[in-house]
């Protein structure tokens, strides 16, 4: 079984590609963002507590977000794969998915990452503000989540390069194309 951490910048096309991905493997997909809308949704005590982080351009605390990714990735059952899409987030949540994965006597296969410029990402991001009615998606939010980024997210670059999984992919041209550089990497796995 393998699990495919998709990873990149907000904006970077990791819900797109993981969905192509699931349609070409049929993998099952985990996107910790989606997890998060749906609890927001449907007004739990969770969600109450991460919307305000997610509506600031912040990250939900990693305690919160540990303790979900771990029972979603057990009720998904048997599968060829699982894609973590938006997670891990934070050297502590990488070493979280490591160890719990571990605990299953499994491991990751390799970390997928989508390379945008800043400004290509705040554009896609500006864009898709228009019709996705996300709080998070207007242009000052955007560009707090992109420091955050940059501060708390792009320090696992290096951890996964350190780990020997990381593979880099460019995340602008059509989606086929980025789609066939993802590919190429998984079929060697
Ligand atoms: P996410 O839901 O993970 O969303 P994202 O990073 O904004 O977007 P993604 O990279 O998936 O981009 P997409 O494919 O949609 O996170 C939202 C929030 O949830 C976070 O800010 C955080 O607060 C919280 N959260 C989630 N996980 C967490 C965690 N582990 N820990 C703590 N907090 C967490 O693409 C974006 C746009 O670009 C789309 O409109 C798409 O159509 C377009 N696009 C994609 N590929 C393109 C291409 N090749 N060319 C042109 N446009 C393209």
């Amino acid at each position: 079984m393998k699990n495919i951490v998709i990873f990149g910048a907000p904006g970077s096309g990791k819900g797109t590609q993981s969905d192509l991905l699931v349609e070409k493997y049929g993998f099952k997909h985990i996107s910790t963002g989606d997890v998060l809308r749906a609890e927001i949704k449907n007004e739990t005590e969770l969600g109450k507590t991460a919307k305000q982080f997610i509506d600031n351009g912040q990250l939900v605390p990693d305690s919160l977000i540990i303790d979900i990714l771990a029972a979603t990735y057990d009720a998904l059952g048997q599968c060829e794969g699982v894609i973590f899409d938006g997670f891990p987030r934070t050297i502590p949540q990488a070493e979280a998915l490591k160890a719990m994965l571990a605990e299953r006597g499994t491991a990751v296969s390799a970390m997928l990452e989508l390379q945008v410029p800043t400004e290509m990402l705040v554009e896609r991001l500006v864009n898709r503000g228009k019709t996705s009615g996300r709080a998070d998606d207007n242009e000052e939010t955007i560009r707090k989540r992109l420091d955050v980024y940059e501060s708390q997210t792009s320090p696992l670059i290096s951890w996964y390069e350190t780990e020997g999984l990381r593979n880099a992919v460019k995340g602008y041209g059509t989606l086929q194309e980025i789609n066939d550089a993802l590919c190429a990497i998984i079929d060697k796995l």
